[in-house]
């Protein structure tokens, strides 16, 4: 005999969107009907299973003395009840849909409140939640209202006729898992609760329902063409546009068109007999044509972001400030694009997007990506008792975000396969809003897109898709291409993103890429710094898989960011120091250049001399122009010179300060003079020691001890790095994932055996074998050491022998300096990090720091820090010149200590500074999720030879 001794949660498990919930409309803010935020403190009680609680606590009078509080909008898990888990694309909860498991954390939440005393008694009442994970029944004062899914979408309730003017009690029972949870496999926490506000709004009679605002540009007239639809008639007024017309009536005026570069938006109002709404309307076409995406009758170029709403102790829960400090980064960072990756955001967020001025591919909150390990079997896209929730996704995200200029393009979603119900949400959303394309990556024959899109397409493939040699359906090869992801930002890096972007400029068909992705998500945490999967015990997780992005968990620009700003900056400049020009060429697509202002600098040996404006004309887009630098200032004396030109903003703007940089470029003049030493000294042999010039080293096994009056540990080869996210590779890349490679060639415990030390007349030779155990590969190394009296110069010779197949992680000398050395001085690249493949932003002048700021803080500590192209160094006593130029890093851990290291909070300084001055060092990729590092980047085993010259700074 088996019987349920209930049957009201069955919601839960039923693939229905959900029931009693009015049709989704258009979100928007009144300007004069009265509104009540319900976000606050509730009181919230955590079961383990749907069903463990009656649902007496809805009712009045109930009594929650005893309940906890959680903040809302909020995450329960985030605020001491239960745990966070993170999975990238496996369920977490066994596939076996729509059910899901007993074990379901609901949270039953509470609010009481009072109807202000302004309330007005007329018209109708909505109550709204803006986004609840993943399930939710309501109650108010008593009544069963309705239940919903669909967790980053809105919900509205009509509940006018259940209020009270005091002592009213809303009640939601929110459940972690429902049917809604396969639909939303998305690569992130799962994070339960009600995370978005809720309100309640007055709805006036004769107010505003919905309305659909269209808003069009025609580039050929200059002229806008404005449209109001509106559920109730009224009448449209955009005074600086001198129209007044009644909804559903169109206006054509000459106006300034809204693009992400000059984001012009007309303030309006819509007025019905009950209601004002105000509008801002922004002009502007959007278009297939000639095989182009096309705004405004121009092809754009995407230099977007994937953005999930982080925050690192809100979780999902941003504020407005959170997400105005994201569209401000993204801005001042040359970002032009967002993929709301990958459901709606807070709507807010849209409004920024408008007024800012960001290109934005809107994403349905649907992903399914955990049906791929069943080969795709049972996939609700593709089963039509899932359809009407996907069509009330889709309606959902359409219906609410249809009247902002910045939505450019849907998305149906991410990785959920393919299946009719797909193809049914588009032809819905192309019934709905002919105005916009559409987009989905896993639509590899582009049925149902308007767009090709990959995402990790490597350098090679994303040059034959420029090329149209890629094949593909004949649809799919008459459609332009974007990469929805690529240069997966996951610890160091992403690398080769200035490669992909020459590729971009290179190709009309490829419309650009957006970064995978926008912000770490780690989770504030006490332990750890920063959590990351894994550390809330959960049984199964993908580690740090989940900091991946161009900010830190804190917002902190990490160097991927920094170098995607130069890589995407939106004026091109370069020159040749000879003729004493620039070729500046304007990139934007539709701005001019006179928001800019030039300048001028010119350094020598890294300092600055003198600095000036530069005259560029206010070049349209994609013109160029060749601009005269002024003459040399200064005789330089053999001296390497150099000009660096900037582009600054001429005037503040919304997003930046006048003077924030925009682009630069730097051009060299006279190369630097190689580090001369005269040899002078020769090595002396004093018992145990061994002297030469101002060195000291030990007779034995002539390892340097001392530089006048620094000790040093032991300058030897070193060959290790702490491998990065991208070294490491993910577990379905190839099997050329170098990290493991090295790991098992066993490069991290590499042996120095000691050949010889010999005494020459002018030199000291040191000849060393440096190898692993259990391999016949090797490096022969040769240290050889000479001297003009008070410098000291190393010069160290490698020739590999056996079959090397890997790259290696690194090569130069590793030192130990004292732990007091504190302050670096170098002349370089800077200010921050480079490796081969992400040093486009390095800069090179004098720069300064301390040990403490040269480390980036990834969240999973591994390699990091190298300064690219550093000519001298200064630090703890000594000065360090190279010849050629290397790469220099400085820490006060071990690179073994570094590569231990799970968490931040693992690493404590010793007393020991670390010094890595390499001749060479890997590339870096993106192989985490996407290419290793490309062969001109790779460090190749071969034969080399490097120097560097000591010397005691004296004072
Ligand atoms: C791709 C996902 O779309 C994204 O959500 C994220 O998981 C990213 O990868 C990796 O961080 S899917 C992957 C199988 C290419």
């Amino acid at each position: 005999m088996s019987f349920r001794t209930t049957t009201s949660i069955d919601y839960v498990e039923n693939v229905s969107p959900g029931s009693g919930a009015l049709p989704p409309r258009a979100w928007y803010a009144s300007s004069d009907s009265t509104s009540l935020s319900l976000n606050g403190n509730w009181c919230f009680r955590l079961s383990a299973t749907a069903d463990a609680e009656d649902d007496s606590f809805a009712e009045e009078g109930y009594d929650a003395g005893d309940w906890a509080e959680v903040s809302v909008p909020g995450h329960w898990v985030l605020q001491g009840h239960g745990a966070p888990i993170y999975t990238n694309h496996l369920y977490p909860f066994p596939v076996d849909p729509p059910r899901v498991p007993t074990e379901n954390p609901t949270g039953d939440h509470l609010r009481f409140f009072d109807l202000p005393s302004d309330w007005p008694s007329d018209g109708g009442v909505v109550l709204r939640f803006d986004g609840v994970e993943s399930c939710a029944r309501v109650w108010l004062n008593g009544t069963d209202i309705g239940e919903f899914k669909g967790s980053r979408l809105p919900h509205e309730f009509a509940v006018g006729h259940l209020l009270k003017p005091s002592g009213n009690v809303l009640a939601v029972r929110v459940h972690q898992w429902s049917a809604g949870s396969y639909l939303e496999d998305q690569d992130q926490w799962w994070l339960p609760g009600i995370f978005r506000d809720v309100t309640l709004l007055h709805r006036p009679a004769g107010g505003v329902l919905d309305f659909f605002v269209h808003a069009s540009y025609d580039h050929v007239t200059g002229e806008g063409t404005l449209r109001v639809d509106s559920d109730v008639d009224g009448r449209v007024t955009l005074p600086a546009l001198d129209i007044d017309v009644a909804t559903g009536e169109t206006a054509t005026v000459a106006v300034r068109p809204w693009t992400a570069e000059v984001p012009h938006l007309y303030d309006g109002v819509l007025a019905t007999e009950g209601e004002r709404v105000p509008l801002r309307i922004g002009f502007r076409t959007v278009e297939l044509a000639d095989g182009l995406i096309k705004v405004n009758g121009k092809a754009v170029l995407f230099k977007g972001v994937n953005r999930h709403e982080w925050h690192p102790e809100k979780g999902r829960a941003l504020d407005l400030e959170t997400m105005r400090e994201d569209v401000l980064l993204m801005k001042r960072h040359n970002i032009n694009a967002v993929r709301t990756s990958h459901y709606p955001p807070h709507p807010a967020f849209l409004d920024l997007c408008d007024e800012y001025g960001l290109w934005v591919i809107d994403e349905c909150d649907l992903e399914t990506h955990g049906f791929t390990e069943q080969a795709w079997r049972d996939n609700p896209v593709d089963n039509e008792r899932w359809t009407p929730a996907l069509l009330d996704r889709a309606a959902r995200m359409v219906e609410r975000d249809k009247n902002h200029p910045s939505v450019v393009i849907w998305s149906l979603g991410n990785e959920a396969g393919t299946g009719r119900g797909l193809t049914a949400m588009a032809e819905w959303i192309r019934g709905r809003d002919g105005s916009r394309l559409i987009h989905y990556e896993g639509d590899i024959n582009c049925r149902d897109t308007d767009m090709y899109a990959r995402m990790y397409a490597d350098h090679a493939e994303v040059e034959r898709i420029g090329r149209g040699l890629d094949g593909g359906s004949l649809k799919r090869r008459h459609l332009p291409f974007i990469l929805c992801e690529y240069g997966h930002a996951m610890g160091n890096g992403p690398g080769g993103i200035a490669d992909y972007q020459r590729l971009f400029e290179s190709y009309d068909r490829i419309q650009g890429g957006f970064i995978w992705e926008w912000i770490d998500h780690g989770i504030k945490d006490e332990r750890y710094g920063f959590a990351y999967g894994g550390d809330f015990g959960e049984e199964l997780h993908d580690g740090n898989f989940v900091c991946d992005g161009l900010l830190f968990p804190d917002r902190t620009p990490s160097p991927g960011l920094v170098e995607y700003k130069k890589v995407i900056e939106p004026v091109r400049m370069a020159g040749e120091g000879a003729d004493g020009t620039v070729r500046v060429t304007n990139a934007y697509d539709f701005a001019d250049l006179s928001a800019l202002a030039f300048e001028w600098s010119y350094q020598v040996d890294g300092e600055t001399v003198e600095t000036g404006a530069l005259t560029v004309p206010a070049l349209g887009p994609g013109e160029s122009a060749e601009v005269k630098l002024p003459t040399p200032p200064a005789d330089a004396h053999g001296a390497e010179t150099q000009w660096t030109v900037r582009a600054v903003l001429a005037a503040g703007t919304a997003w930046a300060p006048q003077g924030h940089e925009v682009a630069w470029t730097q051009i060299p003049v006279d190369e630097r003079p190689l580090a001369r030493m005269v040899q002078s000294d020769g090595p002396v042999l004093g018992g145990r020691r061994i002297t030469l010039g101002p060195a000291s080293f030990d007779a034995r096994t002539g390892a340097l001890n001392t530089i006048g009056g620094v000790d040093v540990t032991g300058p030897r080869l070193d060959v290790w790095r702490a491998p990065t996210d991208n070294d490491n590779g993910a577990h379905w890349q190839p099997d050329e994932r170098y990290g493991l490679l090295w790991r098992k060639l066993g490069l991290h415990r590499m042996r120095h055996r000691l050949n010889a030390v010999e005494l020459g007349d002018d030199a000291l030779t040191v000849r060393t074998r440096v190898a692993p155990a259990a391999w016949e590969v090797g490096l022969r190394t040769v240290y050889r050491w000479t001297s003009d009296g008070t410098r000291l110069r190393l010069t160290v010779s490698v020739a590999p022998e056996g079959d090397w197949t890997l790259p290696l992680p690194r090569l130069g000398i590793r030192l130990g300096l004292s732990g007091s050395a504190d302050r670096v001085k170098w002349f370089g690249g800077g200010p921050g990090e480079g490796y081969p493949d992400t040093k486009s932003a390095s800069r090179v002048a004098r720069w300064d720091s301390t040990v403490d700021a040269l480390q980036t803080p990834y969240v999973r500590p591994q390699e990091n820090g190298a300064r690219a192209d550093v000519r001298w160094a200064e630090i703890g006593g000594l000065r360090v010149e190279g010849d050629p130029s290397f790469w220099f890093t400085a820490r006060r851990w071990t690179t073994e200590q570094l590569d231990a290291a799970e968490h931040l909070t693992d690493l404590a300084p010793g007393d020991t500074v670390w010094v890595n001055l390499d001749h060479g060092q890997q590339g870096i990729g993106s192989q985490s999720c996407g290419p290793g590092a490309l062969p001109q980047y790779q460090l190749r085993a071969a034969p080399a030879e490097f120097s560097f010259v000591f010397s005691e700074i004296h004072g």
